[in-house]
């Protein structure tokens, strides 16, 4: 398609590749990309508005909620609330879904998301993001429960993120590739800035907390031990290190210029009960569908992501994505 394509044009041409999808699709991306665009005016003028800091709440994974976790709730639920595409959220930051109609008949897709992805980044101005993914209401629902929206990542059918850096990026796959579109502030809409973008299989660029290294297991340990030898161990090239802290930004790097993002599971996270930190439903399904379309991969180490069948809305699972070579090479160190 055209580059300078406005977001609304793109999604009604492309409506007609995606089975079964009507006008209610273009209407719901369009809403999800506004609710986008009113955090990134918030995430943009910060503390002028007075929205930085924390919220004096907790969400449901007892993690201390910014007063911007909470309010790009709100705007999401407002802006997807009334128009009658989507029959019930999930989010990060809720402890249940949200049912927005008893007419399930009519809304036909489950989205879910992390309003504002990377929060721990806002206070000091660094790239934060939201992530999305669409499901169907399953065939004959007639009220929706959570068990409905426990399905593998394999079944989403459209996932993406908006970017909060520099430029306000919104990057969607509805299943057909990845599209990156930029905000334009002067007329406010989204403009195609790039399609079919593809990950090179190979890289030199690692992202891990290094700080859990004393917590990693076996398979992570010998992987990122032989990037750290660089040209002269068994990788035979020198490897270079990101970490934001920020997901969104740092699979946005990875889908611009390749490299493979880490949060894996480790003995600290798993003697606290959980398998991984990042979110199964809002954070890796979406993300490893991102990656795929691009022709990367994406794995919990023993399994493809979007294979995972999920037990619980907020579980939590191990995360390994990125430039395709270097993924499946972890896999083998996780098989051995
Ligand atoms: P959040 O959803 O509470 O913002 O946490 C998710 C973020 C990811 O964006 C990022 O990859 C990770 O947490 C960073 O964690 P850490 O601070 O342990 O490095
Ligand atoms: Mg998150």
């Amino acid at each position: 398609m055209r580059i300078g394509t406005t977001l609304t044009n793109f999604i009604i041409q492309n409506q007609r590749d995606i089975q079964g999808a009507s006008g209610t699709f273009t209407g719901l991306l369009n809403d999800i990309a506004v609710a986008c665009k009113r955090i990134a005016d918030l995430v943009n003028k910060g503390d002028l508005v007075n929205v930085l800091g924390s919220a004096d709440s907790e969400n449901v994974q007892g993690e201390q909620q910014k007063k911007l976790d909470v309010i790009s709730n709100e705007l999401m639920i407002e802006a997807l609330r009334h128009n009658g595409h989507v029959a019930a959220l999930a989010s990060e930051e809720m402890d249940s879904i949200c049912r927005f109609t008893d007419d399930v008949s009519r809304a036909r897709y489950l989205l879910l998301c992390d309003p504002l992805d990377g929060s721990s980044n806002i206070d000091v101005n660094v790239s934060v993001g939201t992530i999305f993914s669409v499901l169907r209401v399953p065939e004959g629902a007639e009220e929706i429960t959570e068990e409905d929206f426990l399905r593998p990542g394999a079944e989403q059918v459209a996932a993406g993120y908006c970017l909060y850096g520099p430029s306000t990026m919104l990057v969607l796959t509805t299943g057909n590739g990845v599209s990156m579109f930029t905000l334009n502030r002067d007329f406010g809409e989204f403009l195609l800035t790039k399609s079919n973008v593809t990950i090179a299989a190979d890289t030199c660029e690692f992202a891990i907390n290094m700080s859990n290294h004393r917590h990693w297991k076996e398979p992570v340990r010998r992987y990122i031990e032989e990037c750290l030898q660089g040209g002269e161990g068994p990788c035979g090239k020198d490897f270079n290190m990101r970490w934001v802290a920020s997901m969104v930004a740092e699979v946005h790097r990875i889908l611009t210029r390749g490299g493979i993002f880490m949060y894996p599971g480790d003995h600290k996270l798993e003697s606290n009960g959980k398998a991984g930190k990042l979110r199964l439903m809002y954070e890796a399904n979406p993300m490893a569908m991102l990656i795929e379309q691009a022709g990367g991969g994406a794995i919990t180490g023993e399994q493809r992501m979007l294979d995972v069948e999920p037990t619980e809305l907020h579980q939590r699972v191990p995360v390994i994505l990125g430039s395709r070579n270097e993924v499946e090479r972890i896999g083998r160190y996780h098989q051995q």
